[in-house]
């Protein structure tokens, strides 16, 4: 038994392509011809073979390497070094007649590269039939992907279709510019070199020559060319993605259909997009022929995971001990399907834009703040009396003073007295900490035909009752004619939504991240209270104060909500 070392074979004029999969490990007894590793280029992946038969002593490669021809890939305790050795015949279908030299075995095959711009006729204007160009010693590969269609301006270098074989993929770039006048494929089709892609009714560019096919003597495959392996990031900036002509039928995203222990279908394409967005294409269920997976089976799993109806392996073995599965959370069932219509006439509209933004807000902030909420009642009789006897002295400034106003200032007194509510969480576990605040900018919650918008008023602390009245209502005004910036929303320490003039007794405001509590307010209502000898009208003003119990415990949210309520109900206090 010999040791033999398994070199990257010629791959035509990729000077590196990166190592995206591994498919063997040492130990591992593979046969001759058996991928061993898969390598990727903007265009193509394909899979590289051993040129014997043996077990893995070695691995001299890893995830994400860059590798060229004669990279050294293993070293393989060869069956029989000699006789052993792979036929010139390699991947992904004939390959190149490299012999295998024994001991220091040369490639077994070159593997099918990216191709060239598809040939087509020099002819730099006028209508231009698009040929499949040289691709090597296949007979026929099958179309997978129509990634034009009539019609669609095509620049030099764009992909038109992708072919497969089985052991390669491959995007078939234009050799011109122009429209698409006809397409002569179709999804399914087997092509081989020479058969006609499109016509094109070309505006002049034409790849250069050099890109033409230019198969390397000791590899028929298809070499590419420096250009066409360099375009595509440039011709993808630049033009807008074609609509891709697979199918998409709504099928579940997340019953993968490669069979267990083999490769997903995916284009290279497809394979980059995937490994950008973190997606493991093993787990997407491809929709396309023979179970490819699409573009749309990609952006269809992260829709689900992110609605948290699937989870990936990953996410199930980060799940507490004992969770039950499903989805982000543990036990979360799939958002219910329901065919309305069944049920009688409906209507569809889009949510506002403001709506779906604070939605996703709100929706993080409830399920990863543990929220917990103290109701308190305060007694404004006093207060409220006073306010209704400013506004009457102040009838003319056009200033209104609304009970909120008293409470952004009962606010800055409370947060200062409890610093830990002026706070917000920086970081998670070890290194979390926790940032105390020395500003009072307050928020409000403004209801606004498009949703709810939180303005801030900034240091409050700084501000009397009239200025924040005003700035309230400018801001509320703001609010509701969608002119509010970003600024006028940010920086936040503490939020106040006041229903009061609205109705309702209590409710559970969401903290809105990163503050850690939120006072919500009811309308008040005048209620008979007993006084220790007997009954009397007070009006009562219902609290709710939501708070992060990661950083405020009980005790001190009970003090807070106390303290507010005795600010509200003597005023006089907030200047002690
Ligand atoms: N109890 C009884 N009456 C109250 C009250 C209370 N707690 N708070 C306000 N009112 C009265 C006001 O005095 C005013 O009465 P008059 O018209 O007789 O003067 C009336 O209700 C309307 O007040 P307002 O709403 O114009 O003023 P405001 O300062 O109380 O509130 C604002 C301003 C922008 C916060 C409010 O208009 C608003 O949008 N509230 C909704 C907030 C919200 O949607 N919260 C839910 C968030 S979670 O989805």
């Amino acid at each position: 038994m010999a040791l033999v070392e398994v070199k990257v074979p010629d791959i035509g004029d990729f000077s590196e392509v990166a190592i995206i999969e591994l498919l063997v490990k040492p130990g591992d007894t593979v046969k001759a011809e058996q991928s061993l590793i898969t390598v990727e280029s903007d265009k193509a992946s394909m899979e590289i073979p051993s040129s014997h038969a043996g077990v893995v002593k070695e691995l001299k490669v890893k995830l994400g390497d860059k590798i060229a021809e004669g990279a050294v890939i293993l070293v393989l305790e060869a069956a029989d070094a000699g006789a052993g050795a792979s036929a010139p015949a390699a991947a992904p279908a004939a390959a190149a007649p490299a012999p295998a030299a024994p001991a220091q075995a040369a490639p077994a095959a070159a593997p099918a590269q990216a191709a060239a711009p598809a040939a087509a006729a020099p002819a730099s204007a006028g209508p231009v039939t698009v040929v499949i160009p040289d691709i090597g010693d296949f007979d026929e590969v099958a179309v997978i992907e129509v990634l034009v269609k009539v019609g669609d301006t095509v620049k030099v270098e764009q992909s038109l279709i992708t072919v497969e074989s089985d052991k390669a993929s491959m995007e078939i770039p234009s050799s011109h510019a122009g429209v698409v006048k006809e397409l002569k494929v179709k999804l399914g089709d087997k092509v081989a070199k020479g058969s006609a892609i499109a016509v094109i009714e070309a505006t002049g560019g034409a790849s250069a020559p050099a890109s033409a096919p230019a198969p390397a003597a000791a590899a028929p495959a298809a070499a590419p060319t420096s250009a066409a392996a360099a375009a595509p990031a440039a011709a993808t900036a630049s033009a807008p993605a074609p609509d891709r002509q697979v199918p998409t039928a709504a099928l579940p995203p997340h019953e993968p259909t490669a069979p267990k222990g083999q490769l997903p279908h995916a284009s290279p394409s497809i394979r980059k997009l995937a490994r950008e967005l973190g997606v493991p294409l093993e787990e997407v269920k491809g929709s396309g022929p023979k179970g490819r997976i699409t573009e749309s089976d990609v952006q269809g799993f992260v829709k689900a995971v992110m609605a948290g109806s699937v989870q990936t392996t990953a996410q199930k073995a980060a799940a507490p001990a004992g969770a039950s599965g499903g989805g982000a959370f543990p036990g979360l069932l799939p958002w219910p399907k329901v065919d309305f219509e069944k049920f009688g006439p409906v209507e569809r509209k889009d949510l506002p834009r403001i709506k779906k933004i604070s939605g996703a807000n709100l929706h993080r902030n409830w399920v990863t703040i543990p929220h917990v909420t103290n109701h308190e009642d305060a007694d404004i009789t006093e207060l409220e009396a006073f306010r209704v006897q400013l506004n009457k002295e102040n009838e003319k400034s056009g200033v209104k003073v609304t009970m909120l106003a008293f409470m952004i200032k009962a606010t800055v007194a409370a947060l200062k007295k409890f610093p830990e509510f002026n706070a917000s969480l920086d970081g998670t576990g070890d290194t979390a900490q926790l940032v105390l605040k020395n500003y009072f900018h307050i928020g409000f919650a403004a209801d606004t035909p498009n949703g709810l918008m939180v303005p801030v008023i900034r240091d409050a602390d700084k501000k009397g009752i009239f200025q924040i009245s005003q700035e309230m209502s400018e801001l509320a005004k703001k609010a509701r004619d969608g002119k509010l910036s970003p600024a006028e929303m940010t920086g936040g320490c503490f939020s106040i939504s006041s229903l009061g003039g609205i109705g309702g007794t209590y409710f559970t405001p969401i903290i809105n991240a990163p503050e850690v509590a939120i006072m919500g307010v009811c309308k008040s209502v005048t209620r008979p209270v007993w006084d220790g000898k007997q009954f009397v009208p007070r009006l009562i003003l219902p609290l709710s104060l939501s708070w992060d119990h990661r950083v405020i415990d009980g005790a001190a949210a009970a003090r807070f909500n106390v303290y507010f309520a005795q600010l509200l109900a003597d005023f006089r206090r907030i200047v002690l």
